[in-house]
Formats: C-alpha cells, sequence, structure tokens
C-alpha cells in the first residue's frame, strides 16, 4: 500500500498527471436513475424537524446547488423515554405511519418535500426495511403516532410469521445465512423473502414517491439478501415528474466485510463506500494527504459509490475525523467535494457529550427541537462546505489535471480548465504559485466563501496566463471554479486589509508580577515573534502593569505557538513553565493570559 501510494506522487510529480487507480463518476448506471440529475452532492440532515429541513433547503441548500437531503427516518418509531429518548429511536420502526415522530407531522414532511422541491433539492428517506422494532426498555407502545406494539406483532401490519425463525442475535459474521435471517442486535428481522412483506415495504416508499421523495438510503441494506432488494425495487414507481420520472435513486448501506462486499450489491443501486471514508478520514487525520489523487486500491466503482468522511454511526464507533476534529475535518470534506470519485455525502451533526445514545436537542418529551445553527449543539458543517458545492457541480465531467504537492500534507490539483482546488493539512500557511488551466480572469475562492447568485461573500483570486498564487491557510483550501468568477466583498476580498496574505493585529495581554527592572516580552514560532529566539522576542509595555501589552502583526489564519519570557537586567532569561501556548488569528484579537 505504502509503495502504491509513493509511487502514484513520485508518477503524478514526474509527469504532472495523477494515477488515477479509481475511474471519476460520470455515466449514469442503467440499473437505477442518478443522483440529483447534474446536482449530486446529499447532504444528511441528521435528525433535524421537518420544518427546519424545509428552511434549510430554502436559504441554503438550494441557493448553493445541494442536489439533494437525506432525512432522518420519517416513518413512526418507538419512544424510548426510559432511556432518554436516544436517536435511534428513529431505527425501530412500529407502523409505516408518517402521522408524527419527534420531527414533526405527515402535514410538515410533506410541506418539507414542497418547499424542497421549489428550491430544486430532493429528498432521500432513510428506509428501514430490514427489520421492526427489538426489546429495549419499552417493549410495547405506544409508538410516536399513538401505535400498540409488541416485538413481533404489529396489529394491521405485521404478525409473527411475518418475521425470519431465526429469533436471536447475529452471532457468526462470516455467515451470510445469519447475517441475513437473524437478528440485528435484536431487531425483530422481517422476512423479505415474503410476498406480503415486500409489498408491505413498497407500498410504504411508493406512498413517500407520491408526495415526491426522490430517494432512498437503504438501512441495513446488507442484511436484505440482494434478492429482496430487487423484489422491493421492482415494485417502486417512479418518481415525480418534477425529477424526470425516472427510477428513484437508491444508495444502499453496506458495511463491507470479508462475508458481504458493497459490489454484491451494485445491481440494486448505488453503496456506501466505508473503505473510502477510512482512507480519506485517516488521511487528513494523520496530514498525509499527497497521494490522494489516485485514492486507494478496493473501491467500488465511482459510479456506484456513496462517498462519506463521517457518517451518524462512524461519527459514534469509529470517530476517526468528525465534527470534534474542527476545521482538519471541513478540510476533509472538501476535499471530498472536489475529488471526482463517488457521490458526496456531507454530514451535518448536532454536537453531544457523554453517552452516544444522547439524543438531538429535545423537550422534555422528547420532541426534537428546531434547528438553530447558531446553537452550539447544532453543528451545521455543511454550511463550512456550503461554497464547494457549486465547485462540485461546476466541474462535472472533468478528471484531474495538474497536480502539485508541497509537504505530505499539501496538495493541489486542476479539474480540467474548470476548478483548482489546493488543500493544505499542515499547520502552518501554505503559499505557492500554481500552475493551472483556468482561463484568465478573477475567481471567488469558494473554499472560504460561497458564491450564490452572483455575490462572492470569501476572497478573490486572479488567474493570468495560466497560474495563480496562494496562501492557503493552514488546515484550509482554496478553491476556485469558472462558475464563480468575480471579486470576493467578504473578508480577503481586494481591498480588504484582510486578504489572504495578509495579517491580523494580535494584541498579547499577559498578567505578570516582575521586580524592578524585570521586562517582559514574547517570543514564538514565527519571525515576528523572534522565531523562538529571547534575543529576538517582542518587548511588552508596563504602563498598565501588572497587565504586560504589545501587538504584533501576524499572518491570518496561521497557527502560531507563543511563551511569555520575563529578562532580568543582567540579560539572562526566565521562561514561563509549561506547554507552548497556541492561536490562529482569523482577525484581529486580544490574547489575555496569566503568567505560569
Ligand atoms: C443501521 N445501519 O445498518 C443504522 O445506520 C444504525 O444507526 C442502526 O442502529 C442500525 N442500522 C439498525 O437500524 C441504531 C443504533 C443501535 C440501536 C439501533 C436500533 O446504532 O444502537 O440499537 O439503531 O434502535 C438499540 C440498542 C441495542 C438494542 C437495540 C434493540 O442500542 O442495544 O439491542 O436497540 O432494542
Ligand atoms: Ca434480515
Amino acid at each position: 500500500m505504502t509503495i502504491r501510494r509513493s509511487m502514484a506522487a513520485a508518477l503524478a510529480a514526474v509527469f504532472g498527471f495523477a494515477l488515477l487507480l479509481v475511474p471519476p463518476s460520470g455515466a449514469v448506471s442503467p440499473a437505477h436513475a442518478a443522483p440529483g440529475g447534474d446536482k449530486e452532492v446529499v447532504v444528511h440532515l441528521f435528525q433535524w424537524r421537518w420544518e427546519s429541513v424545509a428552511a434549510e433547503c430554502e436559504s441554503t441548500l438550494g441557493p448553493n446547488g445541494f442536489g439533494a437531503v437525506q432525512v432522518s427516518p420519517p416513518q413512526e418509531h418507538v419512544v424510548l423515554q426510559g432511556e432518554g429518548y436516544p436517536w435511534w429511536q428513529d431505527y425501530q420502526p412500529v407502523s409505516y405511519s408518517l402521522d408524527d415522530t419527534r420531527r414533526g407531522t405527515r402535514a410538515d414532511f410533506v410541506d418539507m418535500v414542497d418547499r424542497c422541491e421549489d428550491a430544486g433539492v430532493r429528498i432521500y428517506v432513510d428506509a428501514v426495511l430490514n427489520h421492526m422494532t427489538g426489546s429495549g426498555s419499552v417493549d410495547s407502545g405506544p409508538g410516536s403516532a399513538g401505535s400498540d406494539y409488541t416485538k413481533y406483532d404489529y396489529p394491521g401490519i405485521y404478525q409473527s410469521r411475518d418475521f425470519h425463525d431465526c429469533r436471536r442475535d447475529i452471532s457468526d459474521w462470516n455467515d451470510k445465512w445469519e447475517v441475513q435471517n437473524c437478528e440485528l442486535v435484536g431487531l425483530s428481522d422481517l422476512d423479505t423473502s415474503s410476498e406480503y412483506v415486500r409489498d408491505r415495504l413498497a407500498g410504504y416508499l411508493n406512498e413517500l414517491i407520491g408526495i415526491g421523495v426522490a430517494g432512498f438510503r437503504y438501512d441495513a441494506a446488507k442484511h436484505v439478501p440482494l434478492a429482496d432488494v430487487q423484489a422491493i425495487n421492482s415494485r417502486l414507481d417512479d418518481v415525480d415528474a418534477a425529477w424526470g420520472g425516472g427510477r428513484p435513486y437508491v444508495f444502499q448501506e453496506v458495511i463491507g466485510d470479508q462475508t458481504i462486499a458493497p459490489g454484491e450489491y451494485v445491481p440494486a443501486g448505488d453503496v456506501t463506500e466505508f473503505q473510502y471514508h477510512r482512507d480519506i478520514s485517516n488521511a487528513f487525520k494523520n496530514g498525509d494527504i499527497a497521494h490522494l489523487t489516485g485514492l486507494g486500491g478496493n473501491l467500488v466503482d465511482g459510479e456506484q459509490a456513496v462517498v462519506f468522511v463521517a457518517n451518524h454511526d462512524t461519527q459514534r464507533s469509529h470517530p476517526t475525523l468528525t465534527h470534534t476534529d474542527g476545521d482538519r475535518y471541513d478540510l476533509a470534506q472538501a476535499f471530498m467535494l472536489a475529488h471526482p470519485y463517488g457521490t458526496p455525502k456531507i454530514m451535518s451533526s448536532y454536537a453531544w457529550s457523554g453517552s452516544n445514545d444522547t439524543g438531538p436537542p429535545m423537550g422534555s418529551d422528547g420532541e426534537t427541537r428546531a434547528t438553530d445553527c447558531a446553537d452550539a449543539r447544532w453543528v451545521c458543517e455543511h454550511r463550512e462546505v456550503a461554497g464547494m458545492v457549486g465547485f462540485r457541480n461546476a466541474v462535472d465531467g472533468t478528471s484531474i489535471g495538474d497536480v502539485a504537492t508541497g509537504s505530505s500534507g499539501q496538495l493541489a490539483f486542476a479539474r480540467g480548465d474548470r476548478g483548482h482546488a489546493a488543500f493544505n493539512a499542515t499547520g502552518g500557511a501554505w503559499s505557492r504559485t500554481f500552475d493551472t488551466d483556468l482561463p484568465d480572469g478573477t475567481y471567488c475562492d469558494v473554499a472560504n466563501g460561497t458564491f450564490v447568485d452572483g455575490e462572492c461573500d470569501g476572497p478573490s483570486y486572479t488567474v493570468s496566463g495560466g497560474s495563480f498564487s496562494a496562501q492557503v491557510p493552514a488546515d484550509g483550501a482554496v478553491a476556485l471554479h469558472v462558475a464563480a468568477q468575480g471579486e470576493g466583498t467578504g473578508p480577503g476580498g481586494p481591498g480588504d486589509p484582510d486578504e489572504p496574505g495578509g495579517t491580523a493585529a494580535v494584541g498579547f495581554h499577559a498578567n505578570v508580577t516582575t521586580w524592578y527592572g524585570q521586562n517582559v516580552l514574547v517570543v514564538g514560532d514565527l519571525p515576528q515573534l523572534g522565531s523562538w529566539n529571547p534575543d529576538d522576542a517582542v518587548a511588552m509595555s508596563s504602563a498598565d502593569y501588572p497587565i504586560w501589552k504589545t501587538t504584533v502583526d501576524l499572518p491570518l489564519d496561521q497557527r502560531f505557538e507563543y511563551k511569555f519570557i520575563k529578562r532580568n537586567p543582567d540579560g539572562t532569561v526566565e521562561w514561563e513553565s509549561g506547554g507552548n501556548r497556541s492561536y490562529t488569528p482569523s482577525g484581529p484579537v486580544t490574547l489575555n493570559d496569566d503568567w505560569r
């Protein structure tokens, strides 16, 4: 693996092209509809209320060119008050009623589908087909819409004979029969070979299609035999004429392993590519991305792969790189949007602490609260990469062109003559001139702003004579494309003192007790801070003693480390104890510290 990666990097460096081990996505597979037409980016608004999804379609998703939203399951689910209303209630269906979930009513759901459609955004429903309820702390109803039930008995829908006979947990994951016929974490396993069960499931999906839903994520698809998935697919109606009237888009959650490979399910639709998730998350986490133009081997064809950096399960079970990692994670999601493999699915999370079972922000009755992205509990990380969605749409059909690398954490590539993006997974800015096939002009940097209705609220860059110069921020990106041209009006735009390559005034205020004759200075890893040489440290003023003050202009968006020192009259120096302090200025700032 290591050898192949470095070979790819070396060949790319020598020949100036990327070794594409995996073909880019392009043509539509005949097995199923294309995702979202020419707008393929999906965002998972995990656990959002229907009315919040509708508002997001109008304010953000439509204007930025998102193709679809994956919404959490809309069918009636168990309500587990005794367990604090965990998020996973939704994955235990009680009936296929849309009347009432923790996210709103059927009318709210219909309104959401309509409003998103008006904004040009499709709804993909997370469809739980493999099972009904398990044996949690509450084993009988009512469910969220008022239905009574017990495990294996859902009045008017399913009775005991509609479930597989195994009736125990899957224990041997090497045995395909068990994986598909026994119970996934104790969830009553539907006999999907039965015509009745297939009709019931298709009836539910067709009701959603009738409302205007354009596609589905099949939850736990690996636990349903392929033939059963295909039998359900064959019963589905075509989607609404607004979406072209073709087959619904289907992507299947298949966590590939030694028993079942994701490729096995390709005949029934797209599949989630967990190997991509692992590769990309680890590469960005480790700051080892220079080889990523070619990705790795063992991935399903890009035309059939749904790709993601994290999903709602992995952010809990394998949190390699998640929203808690901040800029580095946003950078990975931005990369995924720029790179021509797979159908990208952006995660949008809520924050939690403590148990991984913790539900979304909710009322005392377990009803989910409306999303407020200004509230720290709603992370809304899709908004951090909203500008990159237009990049994806604009470069559709191009492959990777010119490649540039710096350190192993730095990678830039062209997408034909339509786009150019640079990624910097290191702690320092990456300044360089990039050769590009972009036509001459002024371009909006959509990695640091959005471009909506001709307005760029980020920085802009000038391409002239086949190149542009940029300072790619630490743990940040720069991305230009032909559909977003014009001067930026936001931070970093021309005329703005904060433009890339610019600086911010950083005030250092340190509370330090000294004796007469001693002075306090600040020293750090940047030249402006003396590059850790006490002789070149920046002196501070004692005018407001005991607060020692100075202001230094430091590079924007570049992380730096620093410490305070005391200099004695005889020239000897005393260093603060403890580790280095650090900060990344995104504008003028004052840092208030106490001597340690
Ligand atoms: C999925 N993909 O295959 C979902 O992405 C995943 O989030 C679902 O599990 C799983 N399939 C079943 O739809 C989630 C939670 C589980 C939870 C389950 C059912 O990750 O933890 O199980 O939904 O609500 C819970 C308890 C189990 C218990 C089970 C049945 O955690 O301990 O055995 O309920 O009562
Ligand atoms: Ca099954």
